[in-house]
C-alpha cells in the first residue's frame, strides 16, 4: 500500500469537515515558506471552486519572492477568531502557529505535515515523514477526493516540492515525487519559472551575501564541521534578507569538499535578537547525525537537515557547537 492509500480515510474526512464548515482558517508556521505557503494556496485555489470562505492567515509578511504565487495577494496577517475549522500546514510543533495569539478556537482542526512527530494534532491529523513535503500531502488530498487540480493548484503544489526536495535533490525525492511532477508539469506548471524563483538568487545583494558566507567558509579540523555565518549588519549592508538567502545552507551541503572530509554543515546567524539561528545539513555521504547533534543543543529536526537557536553572540554559539560535536560521536548509525 502507497503512504497516500493508508490515509484515504482522512483525506475523505477532510474533504466531508471542509464542506461543513463556514469559515475555514489556513494556515502555516512563522516565516512561511514555499511549501506551508504552497500547500496552504492549492487548498485556497480548491476552496474558491467549491465557494467557500475561507482566510489565508500568515505571520507577519510572506516572502515577495513567492509573489508568483496564483493568490498570494490573497494571503493575510489579519486572521478571523470566528473560523470554525483550521487547516494547519507543514509546522511541526503546533505552537509555531502562533493561533493563542488571534484567539481563534476552531471546532474542527486538520494538520497536513511531513515533519517528524512533534506536536501535531487533529480531527484529522496526517502527519508522515514519507512525504516529500506538504505539498505531496495536499496532492494527494485532491486525487484521493477525486478533485480537478487546476493550473494554479499544479503551480502551487510543485513550488514546495521543489523547495522541499531541494530541486529533487535530497534523499526524499522518491519515484513518486518524479511521477506527480510530470503530472503537475502536464497540468501547467511553469517548471522552469518555478525552478528559478525557488533555486535561484532572489536579488543581486542576495548573491553577494551569499557570496560573503561563502568567502567565510571554515571547516573545524577536530569535528570537520564547515561553517559560516551572517549577521542582520551583513544582510543591511547587501541590502537584502535572510527569507531571500534560505537556499544557502543547501548550497553548503553541495560543496564537495576533496581536501578536507566534511561531516556536517553549519549556517550561524545572528539576526539581531540575541539569539543565534544556527542551521545543520547532513547526507547519506556525510554520515552524521545532525539531528542528534541539534537534540543536544535544544533543537529539533532530522538526521540530514536539523535547527536550532542559541542564546549569546556568533562567536559564543560556534564555540558551543563545535564543543558538542566535540565531546559525543554523532556518526549517523543507520
Ligand atoms: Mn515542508
Amino acid at each position: 500500500m502507497t503512504t497516500a492509500k493508508k490515509y484515504a480515510h482522512e483525506f475523505k474526512g477532510l474533504a466531508e469537515a471542509l464542506g461543513r464548515a463556514n469559515h475555514i482558517l489556513l494556515a502555516t508556521h512563522e516565516s512561511p515558506d514555499e511549501d506551508g505557503l504552497g500547500a496552504m494556496l492549492a487548498f485556497a485555489n480548491y476552496l474558491d471552486a467549491i465557494g467557500k470562505k475561507y482566510t489565508a492567515y500568515v505571520i507577519g509578511t510572506p516572502p515577495s519572492r513567492l509573489s508568483f504565487l496564483p493568490r498570494f495577494d490573497r494571503l493575510s496577517s489579519v486572521s478571523p477568531a470566528q473560523a470554525d475549522a483550521l487547516v494547519a500546514f507543514d509546522y511541526g510543533n503546533f505552537a509555531r502557529l502562533k493561533l493563542d495569539a488571534i484567539g481563534a478556537k476552531p471546532s474542527f482542526i486538520a494538520t497536513l505535515d511531513h515533519h517528524p512527530q512533534d506536536t501535531q494534532k487533529g480531527d484529522v491529523n496526517i502527519t508522515d515523514t514519507a512525504f516529500s513535503s506538504t505539498c505531496e500531502i495536499a496532492y494527494h488530498f485532491f486525487k484521493t477526493n477525486g478533485i480537478t487540480i487546476t493550473k494554479d493548484a499544479a503551480t502551487c503544489i510543485y513550488t514546495g516540492m521543489v523547495a522541499d526536495t531541494g530541486g529533487f535533490i535530497h534523499s526524499n525525492t522518491s519515484s513518486e515525487v518524479f511521477r506527480i511532477a510530470a503530472e503537475l508539469k502536464e497540468l501547467g506548471a511553469d517548471t522552469e519559472l518555478i525552478a528559478k524563483r525557488v533555486l535561484g538568487f532572489a536579488s543581486v545583494g542576495a548573491a553577494a551575501a551569499i557570496g560573503l558566507a561563502f568567502s567565510r567558509l571554515t571547516v573545524d579540523k577536530d569535528t570537520h564541521i564547515m561553517y559560516t555565518w551572517l549577521s542582520s549588519r551583513d544582510l543591511e549592508e547587501k541590502h537584502t534578507e535572510f527569507d531571500d538567502i534560505g537556499m544557502l545552507v543547501s548550497m553548503m551541503n553541495h560543496i564537495r569538499a576533496t581536501n578536507e572530509r566534511v561531516r556536517c554543515v553549519a549556517l550561524f546567524k545572528d539576526k539581531n535578537d540575541g539569539m543565534i539561528s544556527v542551521s545543520f545539513r547532513s547526507d547519506s555521504e556525510k554520515r552524521f547525525d545532525a539531528g542528534k547533534l541539534v537534540g543536544a543543543l535544544g533543537g529539533g529536526g532530522h538526521q540530514y537537515a536539523a535547527a536550532t537557536k542559541m542564546k549569546g553572540t556568533l562567536k559564543e554559539a560556534i564555540a558551543k557547537v563545535l564543543q558538542e560535536a566535540k565531546r559525543k560521536n554523532y556518526t549517523a548509525t543507520w
